[in-house]
């Protein structure tokens, strides 16, 4: 007589059609070069080398939407990487990035063998329970890059050959997508499952949330939009009928003419601090800059002197905690709320949330996944990683006690100030960081609080600061931990950066191995911005020496 574990073992079997998936594994076969990790967002590479990956990736989704009877999403997108890069985001039930335990298995089913794969796909069923007699639901979404259609075509192949039903919403962002999915496996109660739904959620809760501010006839505010030639362009241009027009928006490198990614976009003007090609920057001209796949943004301006000046996550994430607690103050409500940061966060803005804002900060390790799962423990948390990517969460119970004041509170003022908090959570996507929507709750509050950028930027001073990528053999050579403060191996490199260290003032670095590049990152802070790219350049020389550093060794910045 068999078990539970057997009898599915021997129905999965019956369920699964080897032949088809093996006819299938010719077609887009594995090419052994290279190693693909299902790094901190998902699989990353040179689009020609992660074809097999695809279509196996479609393999993955129907089996872990089997598993929790749930849609599941893939986005084709390699977000901020260069253009000739691909790669796919896996999204789970409730629009969130995939659980650990399945990273594992899209890296081991990624790498197998073609004669393995069909071992890894009934290892992976039996591991995790998946009752293959479910039906699938799989939706997909890709971004503008040339490879990305190709490649999206590979993971339907995955999806149908193991019997998957899917929904193809095409050229999409990735905070799109994962709030498609999040809205089809909550019955639609966190909005519509299509694009028009997205837009006028978000831009319904902007217009309530700002009426106060915008009605004033003579409120206008204009903002120049970097959208780093990729996806966000469109998906900007087509929701821009949707917001008010005091809202002027210019959108630039709407990937008419430049590159994806190439000197523009959030990632450029975070890392080079400048602001990117094809934007024409008047002083104190409030700008922003986009990602990739629009899942992170950074505002900038420049002031009278030329001088540049970067808004990124960190004051994002400030600028948004002292809003809500001021609304929260004004509702009387007792709501918890902590802020996650990462190591990259800069050391003045973790001092100004807790001594001036007196909000908990927390560390977690890069990657949206970490801080998410963080921010979740409390009524309100808002993470936020300082290259742009991060949102806020409310708990259930939190949400729906704003709900329901917002409708029974009998003071006024307390009403409005629950029914403003009410419209930024139907404003914020709480699934991922999603730069659309991070955009529009920052307009807002800058026209509530009739705040400049320059004001907003005033609110702390960053310290100077400076990351640099050095190339080595192998960087996972490197590791950290403590969140990844400090690095464990190889031997010496943590004792070379402490005394690195001791030698500037207000100083602080660390490095880390990257999941979506090929490189080691580092990172440094320091009281001055020459104090800073010393540290920075010191710290890669560390690196480049004691990790069997590649090409030419580091050079001074100038
Ligand atoms: C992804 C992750 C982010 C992470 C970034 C860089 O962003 O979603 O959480 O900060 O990669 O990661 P790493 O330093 O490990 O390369 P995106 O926008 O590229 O998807």
């Amino acid at each position: 007589m068999l078990g539970g574990a057997g009898r599915l073992l021997l129905e999965n079997r019956r369920e699964m059609d080897f032949d088809a998936v093996a006819k299938h594994l010719k077609l887009h076969a594995h090419l052994p070069r290279t190693f693909l990790q299902y790094g901190t967002a998902g699989f990353r590479g040179s689009a020609e080398f992660i074809h097999h990956a695809m279509f196996r990736v479609g393999l993955l989704a129907v089996l872990r939407s089997k598993q929790t009877k749930s849609t599941i999403g893939v986005m084709v997108t390699a977000s901020h990487n260069p253009e000739k890069d691909n790669g796919a985001k896996l999204i789970d039930p409730l629009g969130e990035m995939l659980a650990p335990s399945w990273e594992e298995h899209a890296t081991r089913l990624a790498n197998a063998d073609d004669d393995k794969v069909q071992n890894v796909l009934s290892d992976i069923c039996q591991k995790e329970a998946v009752d293959l007699q479910h039906d699938a639901f799989i939706v997909i979404g890709r971004d503008t890059r040339p490879s990305s259609q190709k490649l999206s075509q590979a993971l339907i192949d995955g999806v149908s050959v193991l019997g998957g039903q899917y929904h193809d919403y095409g050229l999409v962002t990735t905070p799109q997508l994962h709030y498609m999915v999040c809205c089809r496996n909550t019955h639609e109660n966190y909005g519509i499952a299509t694009l028009e739904g997205y837009y006028q959620k978000l831009s319904k809760a902007f217009l309530e949330l700002t009426k106060q501010a915008m009605n004033q006839s003579d409120t206008r505010t204009s903002l120049k939009v970097d959208c780093a030639n990729g996806i966000g362009a469109l998906k900007l241009k087509e929701m821009e009928h949707y917001l008010p027009r005091c809202l002027i928006m210019h959108i630039v490198n709407d990937g008419s003419i430049g590159k994806l990614n190439h000197l523009c976009g959030a990632d450029f003007v975070k890392v080079h601090q400048k602001p990117p090609v094809g934007l024409e920057i008047k002083s104190n001209e409030k700008c922003c800059s986009y990602d990739g796949d629009a899942d992170r943004i950074v505002y900038y301006y420049i002031d009278e002197t030329g001088c540049f000046h970067l808004l990124d996550g960190d004051k994002i994430a400030t600028l948004i905690c002292s809003f809500l607690k001021e609304l929260l103050v004004k509702t009387g409500q007792n709501l918890t709320m902590a802020v996650v940061q990462t190591a990259y966060a800069n050391g003045s803005s973790t001092s100004y949330l807790e001594e001036s804002l007196k909000v908990p900060v927390h560390c977690a390790k890069t990657g949206v996944k970490h801080l998410h799962h963080k921010a979740k423990g409390f009524d309100i948390g808002v993470y936020f990683e300082a290259n742009g990517h991060g949102t806020v969460l409310f708990s259930k119970a939190a949400e729906e006690q704003i709900r329901r004041q917002a409708k029974e509170e009998k003071d006024n003022r307390k009403r409005e100030a629950a029914k403003m908090l009410e419209n930024t959570i139907n404003l914020i996507n709480q699934t991922v960081g999603d730069a659309i929507s991070d955009m529009l709750l920052i307009e807002a509050i800058l026209a509530l609080k009739n705040f400049t950028i320059q004001q907003w930027d005033a609110m702390y001073t960053d310290l100077p600061n400076r990351q640099l990528k050095v190339q080595v053999a192998d960087r996972q050579r490197i590791e950290t931990t403590d969140e990844e403060r400090r690095a464990v191996t190889p031997p010496k490199l943590q004792d070379n950066i402490d005394e690195l260290v001791t030698r500037f003032k207000l100083a602080r670095a660390f490095v880390r191995p990257s999941g979506t590049e090929d490189a080691v990152r580092v990172y440094a802070e320091s009281d001055t911005q020459e104090n800073a790219d010393e540290l920075a350049y010191k710290v890669s020389l560390a690196v480049y020496h004691l990790a069997e550093g590649v090409g030419a060794e580091p050079q001074p910045i100038v």
